[in-house]
Protein backbone atom coordinates (compact mmCIF):
# COMPACT_ATOMS: atom_id res chain seq x y z
CA UNK A 1 0.00 0.00 0.00
CA UNK A 2 1.37 3.66 -0.59
CA UNK A 3 2.19 4.64 2.53
CA UNK A 4 0.52 8.45 2.27
CA UNK A 5 -2.41 6.92 1.99
CA UNK A 6 -2.76 4.60 4.82
CA UNK A 7 -4.70 5.28 7.82
CA UNK A 8 -4.47 5.09 11.44
CA UNK A 9 -6.22 2.32 12.12
CA UNK A 10 -4.67 0.85 9.36
CA UNK A 11 -1.11 1.22 10.40
CA UNK A 12 -2.33 0.36 14.09
CA UNK A 13 -3.51 -3.19 12.49
CA UNK A 14 -0.46 -3.41 10.55
CA UNK A 15 1.69 -3.17 13.48
CA UNK A 16 -0.29 -5.56 15.79
CA UNK A 17 2.24 -8.23 14.57
CA UNK A 18 4.56 -6.19 17.05
CA UNK A 19 4.76 -7.85 20.72
CA UNK A 20 3.34 -4.83 22.22
CA UNK A 21 0.42 -5.21 20.03
CA UNK A 22 -0.47 -8.65 20.48
CA UNK A 23 -3.65 -8.89 22.52
CA UNK A 24 -5.27 -6.07 19.98
CA UNK A 25 -5.64 -3.93 23.31
CA UNK A 26 -3.06 -1.29 22.95
CA UNK A 27 -4.68 -1.04 19.21
CA UNK A 28 -8.22 -0.72 20.68
CA UNK A 29 -6.59 2.22 22.86
CA UNK A 30 -4.78 4.13 19.73
CA UNK A 31 -7.63 3.88 18.08
CA UNK A 32 -9.61 5.17 21.06
CA UNK A 33 -7.30 7.99 21.73
CA UNK A 34 -8.08 8.96 17.84
CA UNK A 35 -11.75 9.36 18.30
CA UNK A 36 -11.05 11.06 21.45
CA UNK A 37 -9.10 13.48 19.12
CA UNK A 38 -11.85 13.99 16.22
CA UNK A 39 -14.20 14.49 19.20
CA UNK A 40 -12.07 17.12 20.74
CA UNK A 41 -11.03 18.60 17.52
CA UNK A 42 -14.75 19.32 16.97
CA UNK A 43 -15.15 21.43 19.75
CA UNK A 44 -11.99 23.26 19.76
CA UNK A 45 -12.33 24.39 15.75
CA UNK A 46 -15.81 25.52 16.51
CA UNK A 47 -14.58 27.62 20.50
CA UNK A 48 -15.10 30.82 18.65
CA UNK A 49 -18.36 30.04 17.75
CA UNK A 50 -19.90 28.66 21.01
CA UNK A 51 -20.24 30.14 24.58
CA UNK A 52 -17.46 27.57 25.15
CA UNK A 53 -14.42 30.54 25.16
CA UNK A 54 -13.14 31.59 28.65
CA UNK A 55 -12.67 30.31 32.18
CA UNK A 56 -15.06 28.91 34.50
CA UNK A 57 -14.18 30.40 37.46
CA UNK A 58 -12.30 27.29 38.72
CA UNK A 59 -8.48 26.66 38.85
CA UNK A 60 -6.92 23.01 38.52
CA UNK A 61 -4.54 20.89 40.86
CA UNK A 62 -1.87 23.52 39.31
CA UNK A 63 -3.55 26.34 40.46
CA UNK A 64 -3.75 27.19 36.83
CA UNK A 65 -7.15 29.02 35.95
CA UNK A 66 -9.43 26.20 33.85
CA UNK A 67 -10.65 26.77 30.48
CA UNK A 68 -13.94 25.67 29.63
CA UNK A 69 -12.21 23.62 26.61
CA UNK A 70 -9.52 22.23 29.15
CA UNK A 71 -12.16 20.93 31.35
CA UNK A 72 -14.25 19.70 27.69
CA UNK A 73 -10.76 18.07 26.33
CA UNK A 74 -10.44 15.83 29.93
CA UNK A 75 -14.01 14.56 30.06
CA UNK A 76 -13.64 13.78 26.64
CA UNK A 77 -10.89 11.75 26.77
CA UNK A 78 -11.67 10.23 30.01
CA UNK A 79 -15.21 9.09 28.71
CA UNK A 80 -14.58 7.96 25.79
CA UNK A 81 -11.60 5.13 27.14
CA UNK A 82 -13.73 4.54 29.81
CA UNK A 83 -16.74 3.71 28.24
CA UNK A 84 -14.43 1.03 26.10
CA UNK A 85 -12.88 -0.22 29.62
CA UNK A 86 -9.35 -0.15 27.48
CA UNK A 87 -7.54 1.00 30.38
CA UNK A 88 -7.27 0.08 34.51
CA UNK A 89 -6.17 4.05 34.78
CA UNK A 90 -6.29 7.55 34.05
CA UNK A 91 -4.00 10.18 35.43
CA UNK A 92 -4.59 14.25 34.07
CA UNK A 93 -3.33 17.27 34.32
CA UNK A 94 -7.30 18.41 35.40
CA UNK A 95 -7.11 15.28 38.25
CA UNK A 96 -5.70 15.91 41.70
CA UNK A 97 -5.58 11.83 41.71
CA UNK A 98 -5.63 9.07 39.23
CA UNK A 99 -9.20 7.37 37.61
CA UNK A 100 -9.61 4.07 38.31
CA UNK A 101 -11.69 3.10 35.03
CA UNK A 102 -11.39 -1.04 36.40
CA UNK A 103 -14.62 -2.49 36.16
CA UNK A 104 -15.80 -4.16 39.27
CA UNK A 105 -15.28 -7.34 37.82
CA UNK A 106 -12.02 -7.89 38.80
CA UNK A 107 -11.61 -10.05 35.76
CA UNK A 108 -11.16 -7.09 33.96
CA UNK A 109 -7.33 -7.64 32.54
CA UNK A 110 -6.88 -3.87 31.54
CA UNK A 111 -3.11 -3.79 30.87
CA UNK A 112 -2.34 -0.24 30.34
CA UNK A 113 -2.56 3.23 32.12
CA UNK A 114 -2.92 6.61 30.21
CA UNK A 115 -1.57 10.17 31.16
CA UNK A 116 -2.57 12.89 29.58
CA UNK A 117 -2.15 16.50 29.24
CA UNK A 118 -5.78 16.83 27.94
CA UNK A 119 -5.32 20.53 26.12
CA UNK A 120 -1.65 21.68 26.54
CA UNK A 121 -1.32 25.62 25.70
CA UNK A 122 -4.74 26.47 26.71
CA UNK A 123 -3.97 29.97 27.76
CA UNK A 124 -3.87 30.33 23.85
CA UNK A 125 -7.14 29.45 23.27
CA UNK A 126 -9.29 32.23 23.27
CA UNK A 127 -6.61 33.69 20.63
CA UNK A 128 -7.00 31.24 18.52
CA UNK A 129 -3.24 29.90 18.83
CA UNK A 130 -2.56 26.30 18.47
CA UNK A 131 -2.93 23.72 21.20
CA UNK A 132 -2.73 20.29 21.69
CA UNK A 133 -3.21 17.23 23.75
CA UNK A 134 -0.06 15.14 25.17
CA UNK A 135 -0.58 10.99 25.77
CA UNK A 136 1.59 8.80 27.50
CA UNK A 137 0.73 4.44 27.93
CA UNK A 138 2.62 2.13 30.17
CA UNK A 139 1.65 -1.10 31.23
CA UNK A 140 0.37 -1.69 34.11
CA UNK A 141 2.43 -3.12 36.51
CA UNK A 142 0.61 -4.59 39.44
CA UNK A 143 -1.65 -7.47 38.09
CA UNK A 144 -5.26 -7.07 38.46
CA UNK A 145 -7.49 -4.48 39.65
CA UNK A 146 -7.81 -1.07 41.20
CA UNK A 147 -4.65 -0.01 39.73
CA UNK A 148 -1.69 1.46 42.58
CA UNK A 149 -0.02 5.28 42.19
CA UNK A 150 3.12 3.90 42.96
CA UNK A 151 4.08 0.55 40.56
CA UNK A 152 1.62 1.36 37.39
CA UNK A 153 1.55 5.48 37.55
CA UNK A 154 5.31 6.56 38.89
CA UNK A 155 7.47 4.53 36.35
CA UNK A 156 10.53 6.32 34.18
CA UNK A 157 9.69 7.25 31.03
CA UNK A 158 11.91 4.80 29.25
CA UNK A 159 9.32 2.20 30.01
CA UNK A 160 6.49 3.57 28.35
CA UNK A 161 4.62 1.56 25.33
CA UNK A 162 3.23 4.37 23.70
CA UNK A 163 3.21 8.03 23.44
CA UNK A 164 2.16 10.85 21.23
CA UNK A 165 0.05 14.07 20.86
CA UNK A 166 -2.64 16.01 18.76
CA UNK A 167 -2.15 19.12 17.33
CA UNK A 168 -4.91 21.61 16.80
CA UNK A 169 -3.25 24.12 14.44
CA UNK A 170 -4.01 25.21 10.89
CA UNK A 171 -4.61 21.06 10.30
CA UNK A 172 -4.96 18.63 12.82
CA UNK A 173 -2.22 16.22 13.44
CA UNK A 174 -1.90 12.87 15.50
CA UNK A 175 1.89 12.40 16.14
CA UNK A 176 2.37 9.00 17.30
CA UNK A 177 5.31 6.84 18.79
CA UNK A 178 5.00 2.73 19.68
CA UNK A 179 8.80 2.60 20.13
CA UNK A 180 9.52 2.29 16.11
CA UNK A 181 9.99 5.62 15.21
CA UNK A 182 7.54 8.70 14.83
CA UNK A 183 4.50 9.05 12.56
CA UNK A 184 2.39 11.75 11.55
CA UNK A 185 -1.11 11.40 10.84
CA UNK A 186 -3.19 14.37 9.35
CA UNK A 187 -6.95 14.45 10.35
CA UNK A 188 -9.14 14.79 7.22
CA UNK A 189 -11.88 16.52 8.44
CA UNK A 190 -14.49 16.01 5.86
CA UNK A 191 -14.32 12.11 6.60
CA UNK A 192 -12.96 12.14 10.16
CA UNK A 193 -10.23 10.29 9.05
CA UNK A 194 -6.40 10.62 9.92
CA UNK A 195 -3.97 10.08 7.09
CA UNK A 196 -0.69 9.07 7.30
CA UNK A 197 1.25 12.05 6.40
CA UNK A 198 4.62 12.12 7.92
CA UNK A 199 5.56 8.63 7.90
CA UNK A 200 9.12 8.52 9.72
CA UNK A 201 9.42 11.19 10.93
CA UNK A 202 13.48 12.07 11.98
CA UNK A 203 14.34 15.47 13.56
CA UNK A 204 17.09 17.27 11.48
CA UNK A 205 20.22 17.51 13.66
CA UNK A 206 21.01 21.14 13.90
CA UNK A 207 18.59 23.64 13.69
CA UNK A 208 18.42 27.51 13.38
CA UNK A 209 15.25 28.11 15.81
CA UNK A 210 15.43 28.23 19.37
CA UNK A 211 12.66 28.68 21.72
CA UNK A 212 12.29 30.18 24.97
CA UNK A 213 9.96 32.19 27.32
CA UNK A 214 13.20 35.57 27.20
CA UNK A 215 10.44 37.22 29.84
CA UNK A 216 12.26 35.24 32.55
CA UNK A 217 15.67 35.49 31.53
CA UNK A 218 16.37 37.98 34.64
CA UNK A 219 15.75 34.38 36.51
CA UNK A 220 18.24 32.03 34.33
CA UNK A 221 20.87 30.26 35.74
CA UNK A 222 24.82 32.12 34.14
CA UNK A 223 25.21 29.34 31.97
CA UNK A 224 21.27 29.75 30.26
CA UNK A 225 22.33 33.35 29.49
CA UNK A 226 25.13 32.24 27.95
CA UNK A 227 23.83 29.58 25.80
CA UNK A 228 21.16 32.20 24.76
CA UNK A 229 23.95 34.62 24.05
CA UNK A 230 25.82 31.97 22.02
CA UNK A 231 22.17 32.17 20.01
CA UNK A 232 22.69 35.71 19.46
CA UNK A 233 25.70 35.87 17.86
CA UNK A 234 25.62 36.83 14.32
CA UNK A 235 27.78 34.21 11.85
CA UNK A 236 28.66 35.52 8.77
CA UNK A 237 27.29 39.17 9.49
CA UNK A 238 23.56 37.54 9.75
CA UNK A 239 21.88 35.82 12.46
CA UNK A 240 22.42 32.45 13.27
CA UNK A 241 19.21 31.47 14.99
CA UNK A 242 15.53 32.63 14.58
CA UNK A 243 13.70 33.31 18.03
CA UNK A 244 9.90 31.08 18.15
CA UNK A 245 8.07 30.83 20.88
CA UNK A 246 4.17 30.01 20.95
CA UNK A 247 3.55 29.38 24.74
CA UNK A 248 2.62 25.80 23.15
CA UNK A 249 4.84 23.02 23.89
CA UNK A 250 2.81 20.90 21.48
CA UNK A 251 3.41 23.68 18.55
CA UNK A 252 6.95 24.77 19.44
CA UNK A 253 7.73 21.08 19.58
CA UNK A 254 5.85 20.26 16.06
CA UNK A 255 7.21 23.35 14.74
CA UNK A 256 10.79 22.34 15.89
CA UNK A 257 10.47 18.19 15.12
CA UNK A 258 9.89 19.32 11.39
CA UNK A 259 12.30 22.11 10.74
CA UNK A 260 15.01 21.76 13.43
CA UNK A 261 15.44 23.79 16.65
CA UNK A 262 15.66 23.72 20.12
CA UNK A 263 13.00 23.87 22.91
CA UNK A 264 14.22 25.17 26.52
CA UNK A 265 11.68 25.07 29.65
CA UNK A 266 14.50 25.59 32.58
CA UNK A 267 14.18 25.86 36.01
CA UNK A 268 14.42 29.47 37.16
CA UNK A 269 15.49 31.25 40.32
CA UNK A 270 11.50 31.27 41.00
CA UNK A 271 10.60 27.87 39.65
CA UNK A 272 13.43 26.07 41.07
CA UNK A 273 12.10 22.33 39.23
CA UNK A 274 10.67 25.02 36.24
CA UNK A 275 7.36 24.67 35.20
CA UNK A 276 6.33 21.49 32.74
CA UNK A 277 5.19 18.16 34.35
CA UNK A 278 7.18 15.45 34.05
CA UNK A 279 4.42 12.23 33.33
CA UNK A 280 2.40 13.97 30.80
CA UNK A 281 4.23 17.00 29.22
CA UNK A 282 8.01 15.73 29.25
CA UNK A 283 8.28 11.94 29.16
CA UNK A 284 5.94 12.13 26.13
CA UNK A 285 7.53 14.71 24.33
CA UNK A 286 11.25 12.88 24.97
CA UNK A 287 10.22 9.51 23.62
CA UNK A 288 8.93 11.13 20.51
CA UNK A 289 12.23 13.54 20.28
CA UNK A 290 14.47 10.28 20.97
CA UNK A 291 12.38 8.19 18.64
CA UNK A 292 12.70 10.84 16.00
CA UNK A 293 16.56 11.35 16.37
CA UNK A 294 16.77 14.32 18.52
CA UNK A 295 17.68 14.72 22.37
CA UNK A 296 16.28 15.54 25.44
CA UNK A 297 17.86 16.33 29.25
CA UNK A 298 16.82 18.16 32.55
CA UNK A 299 20.17 19.73 32.41
CA UNK A 300 21.93 16.55 33.86
CA UNK A 301 20.25 13.69 32.50
CA UNK A 302 17.29 12.22 30.58
CA UNK A 303 14.05 12.89 31.87
CA UNK A 304 13.55 9.66 30.38
CA UNK A 305 15.46 8.33 33.65
CA UNK A 306 14.09 9.66 36.44
CA UNK A 307 12.12 8.31 38.57
CA UNK A 308 8.79 9.93 39.31
CA UNK A 309 7.87 10.45 43.14
CA UNK A 310 4.43 12.50 42.47
CA UNK A 311 2.24 12.72 39.91
CA UNK A 312 2.26 16.20 39.10
CA UNK A 313 5.84 16.73 39.56
CA UNK A 314 7.45 19.44 37.46
CA UNK A 315 11.22 19.25 35.75
CA UNK A 316 13.07 21.11 33.86
CA UNK A 317 12.87 20.54 30.55
CA UNK A 318 15.15 20.90 27.05
CA UNK A 319 14.68 19.03 24.08
CA UNK A 320 15.42 19.34 20.35
CA UNK A 321 17.96 18.73 17.56
CA UNK A 322 20.59 16.31 19.02
CA UNK A 323 23.48 19.08 18.06
CA UNK A 324 21.51 21.96 19.77
CA UNK A 325 20.61 19.93 22.56
CA UNK A 326 24.63 19.13 23.20
CA UNK A 327 25.94 22.82 22.52
CA UNK A 328 23.26 23.74 25.48
CA UNK A 329 24.38 20.70 27.85
CA UNK A 330 28.22 22.27 27.25
CA UNK A 331 27.36 25.56 28.30
CA UNK A 332 25.21 23.54 31.32
CA UNK A 333 28.05 21.64 32.38
CA UNK A 334 30.23 24.76 32.84
CA UNK A 335 28.43 26.03 35.34
CA UNK A 336 28.22 22.89 37.74
P1 LIG B 1 5.12 30.32 29.85
C1 LIG B 1 1.46 25.73 28.63
O1 LIG B 1 0.90 26.17 29.85
C2 LIG B 1 2.84 25.17 28.95
O2 LIG B 1 2.70 24.11 29.84
C3 LIG B 1 3.53 24.75 27.66
O3 LIG B 1 2.64 24.27 26.72
C4 LIG B 1 4.21 26.03 27.21
O4 LIG B 1 5.38 25.79 26.42
C5 LIG B 1 4.58 26.71 28.53
O5 LIG B 1 3.65 26.21 29.51
C6 LIG B 1 4.43 28.21 28.43
O6 LIG B 1 4.80 28.74 29.69
O7 LIG B 1 5.60 30.44 31.26
O8 LIG B 1 6.20 30.65 28.84
O9 LIG B 1 3.82 31.01 29.55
Amino acid sequence: MNLKHQTLGELIIENQKNSNYSSGELSKLLNGIGLAAKLVNHEVNKAGLVDILGGVGEYNVQGEAQQKLDLMANNTFIDTLTKREIVCGIASEEEESFININSLDLKNKNKYVLLIDPLDGSSNIDVNVSVGTIFSIYKRVTKIGTPVEIEDFLQEGNKQIAAGYIIYGSSTMLVLTTGQGVNGFTLNPAIGTFYLSHPNMRQPENGEIYSINEGNSAFFSKGLNEYLDFCKQPLDNKPAYKARYVGSLVADFHRNLIKGGIYLYPQTKIDLKGKLRLLYECNPIAFLAKQAGGEETDGKQSVLDIKPKKLHERVPFFTGSSNMVNKLKSFLKEEE
